[in-house]
């Protein structure tokens, strides 16, 4: 049976931002030991247990027990990972925690599995082992600019979408960097952070107009179909889209992944039409050192593919 947490409004306040700061998706956290219904000595430490899917790394629970070293706390907090702990220890852990963050979210990606944009978020969630509902919508047939959808979903009347319980968050990138805070595919390195943004600002910028475009114009509307202004936008389009695959090429050359010695956020943003590129007329033989790096992606534990 769970007690009262014993801690002041102030400090749960504290205690609570900073897990809402640091805190993984789908790692949940509880206060267990004194201060979890018993009779703490006001110097107490709080003992803390992280619950995910797997062991936690070395590098959060640093950046946590950091954290809380370096806060306002009275008191030291001693963190503990669910995981690790021996099943006697646990059990004592699980009869006395009181929640303070629950690992279930509530996760909706609105999407047409067909697009790019959405496939990134699906598969930062698949890497990272986050369970995403999904709610579909073609968008060849409008359904994204009905007045529900602008008025609910997204105002810009686009997918994807990522709804958090009763939040909406429109923009794949923004719904990556969401649900990837805190783990691996977001380097904790200040400068390395920055350079994955650019990435994937670049890949907004400078290859999703492009290729993505070429992609959809030709697969999905067909060329017959395109009006004269899209017609006429193709050759710089193409000239564009190789531009900005040569870039990449060339900045893969010599390295495995877009940024540091492992797969970013930089990376997904830009796996997820580059591997498609063909289907906007663009060859893969072009780019040999993007080629090698799409099988480095595929090969990637938890990967899933875009659906055909
Ligand atoms: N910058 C946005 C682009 C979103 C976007 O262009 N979505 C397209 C599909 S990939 C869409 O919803 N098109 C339907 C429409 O504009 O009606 C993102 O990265 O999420």
């Amino acid at each position: 049976m769970s007690g009262q947490l014993v801690v002041t409004p102030a400090e749960r306040a504290e205690v609570d931002s900073i897990l809402a700061r640091l805190l993984p998706i789908g790692v949940g956290a509880a206060v267990f030991g004194s201060r979890a219904g018993g009779t703490p000595k006001p110097w107490s430490d709080l003992d803390l247990v992280l619950e995910g899917s797997e062991r936690l790394s070395v590098d959060l629970l640093g950046k946590l027990g950091r954290a809380f070293d370096e806060s306002d706390l009275p008191w030291r907090v001693d963190l503990v990972d669910h995981a690790s702990v021996s099943p006697s220890f646990r059990k004592i852990i699980d009869a006395s925690k009181i929640p303070l963050v629950s690992r279930a979210v509530d996760l909706v990606l609105h999407q047409d599995p067909r697009s790019g944009n959405c496939y990134k978020i699906a598969l930062t969630a698949a890497l990272l082992g986050i369970p995403l509902a999904t709610r579909d919508y073609d968008i060849m047939q409008g359904e994204t600019r009905t007045p529900e959808f602008l008025a609910r979903v997204n105002a810009n009347g686009r997918i994807p979408v990522l709804q958090i319980g009763d939040k909406f968050l429109p923009e794949s990138n923004a719904a990556c960097w969401y649900l990837a805070q805190g783990s691996a595919l977001v380097p904790a390195d200040r400068f390395a952070q920055a350079d994955v943004l650019r990435w994937m600002f670049f890949e907004q910028y400078s290859h999703e107009p492009n290729v993505a475009t070429l992609r959809f114009w030709l697969r999905f509307v067909g060329q017959a179909n395109l009006s004269e202004a899209q017609q006429a936008q193709i050759p710089a389009k193409r000239a564009a889209g190789d531009a900005a695959l040569r870039l990449m090429d060339e900045h893969l050359a010599h390295r495995d992944w877009f940024v540091g010695t492992g797969a970013t956020l930089a990376d997904i943003a830009l796996f997820a039409y580059t591997h498609v590129c063909e289907q906007g007329g663009f060859p893969l033989d072009d780019y040999p050192a993007v080629a090698a790096w799409l099988e480095r992606m595929r090969a990637l534990p938890g990967f899933v593919a875009m659906e055909p």
